[in-house]
């Protein structure tokens, strides 16, 4: 490839002319927006240890009250976006957040959507517009853009859950912004029970509202159950794997991260190719090895990591006598529609 002229070459008058001005020459940049064959990508493959994280989190309980907090999060930052900017990767953003017995987390509604993965605890639950879903370990309750939503907790031990957000794609379009609300009058339970069997949906003879998000809470009972009657009725698939998608319309369940579980079978090894979205992977239960190119983690019960995107990954079962199951979230419902999505085998 082409050598191009460095910005040093340039006559140090002419650089000041265009600097007045407000020019930029493009040829000593191009090579970096452009580089040859892939991207560079800011995103490091990371790991974060729920065992490290966790007691500091317990401490953030004890320093700083909810009403300081309105939200008490540690994010999950990438040093390769740097710490500050809250990224796991450029458009997926990771935080753990803990809510202690009788703490209420006000409502709210913003631009960025959110999806939870309750790590661990009971008794807390989301009432996302109206409509209230509880929270147990593996449930994911999504809370998309636009729909109020606040958090509550009628237990008595600490809960936490893994927020992932499209906040860093929404802020970097200069979107993103909150409104604050009043507490919601719960008017319904999590609508979860009325799509538990696939292919049968709710059809009253009136018209349906055809709600964009018409389920907001996927019980892990249900995923798990679904991943092991595959597991059991495939056993040739090369991944056992289901996605969370809309119900009504079989399309991902949020627009911009796409969210699967992965079941590894004892003793499985799974290659997945290098494609074109970062992927991040949450334990939820048993543990993995996740293993690519330079990096190799040991993933234990709610650990999490991620991935930076055109990168093969190999995923393999620690375990020679029980399944482990993946949590996966990437930003693939995206780059589908913006037509940058590359599967390379
Ligand atoms: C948010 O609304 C929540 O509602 C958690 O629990 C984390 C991070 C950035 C922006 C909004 C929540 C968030 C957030």
């Amino acid at each position: 490839m082409q050598e191009l002229g460095r910005l040093e070459d340039l006559p140090e008058a002419y650089r000041t002319a265009l600097t007045g001005q407000n020019l930029v020459p493009l040829w000593p940049s191009l090579r970096a927006v452009l580089p040859p064959g892939k991207p560079t990508p800011r995103t490091q493959p990371i790991c974060w240890s729920y065992e490290g994280l966790r007691p500091l989190l317990l401490q953030a309980g004890e320093l700083t009250p909810i009403e300081k907090a309105e939200r008490r999060v540690l994010v999950l930052a990438n040093p390769g976006h740097g710490l500050d900017k809250m990224q796991a990767s450029a458009t997926i953003y990771l935080g753990m957040q803990l809510l202690l017995p009788g703490e209420w987390a006000p409502a709210h509604r913003h631009t960025p959507n959110a999806v939870r993965m309750i790590v661990e605890g009971e008794g807390a639950y989301t009432t996302v517009e109206g409509e209230k879903c509880p929270m147990s370990r593996g449930d994911l309750i999504l809370t998309p853009t636009g729909l109020w939503h606040e958090h509550g907790h009628d237990g008595d031990k600490p809960v936490v859950w893994l927020d992932v957000l499209d906040l860093p794609l929404v802020y970097f379009m200069e979107a993103s912004y909150v409104t604050e609300g009043k507490a919601q009058t719960v008017t319904a339970e999590a609508n979860d029970r009325a799509y538990q069997r696939g292919g049968v949906v709710p059809a009253p003879v009136f018209n349906r509202a055809g709600e964009a998000f018409p389920m907001l809470r996927y019980p892990w009972v249900d995923v798990r159950a679904t991943l092991v009657a595959l597991a059991q009725s495939q056993p040739d698939l090369d991944a056992v794997q289901v996605a969370y998608v809309n119900p009504e319309t079989g399309a991902d369940c949020q627009k911009i991260l796409g969210f699967s579980a992965l079941m590894l079978r004892p003793g499985e090894r799974l290659q997945l190719p290098a494609r074109s979205c970062a992927m991040v992977f949450h334990q939820i239960e048993g543990g993995a090895g996740v293993s690519l190119e330079g990096h190799a983690f040991s993933l234990a019960e709610a650990d999490t990591c991620c991935i930076p995107g055109y990168t093969p990954v190999t995923l393999s079962n620690r375990s020679k006598d029980q399944a482990a199951f993946i949590f996966i979230a990437d930003d693939a419902p995206l780059q589908k529609k913006l037509g940058v999505y590359e599967v390379r085998n």
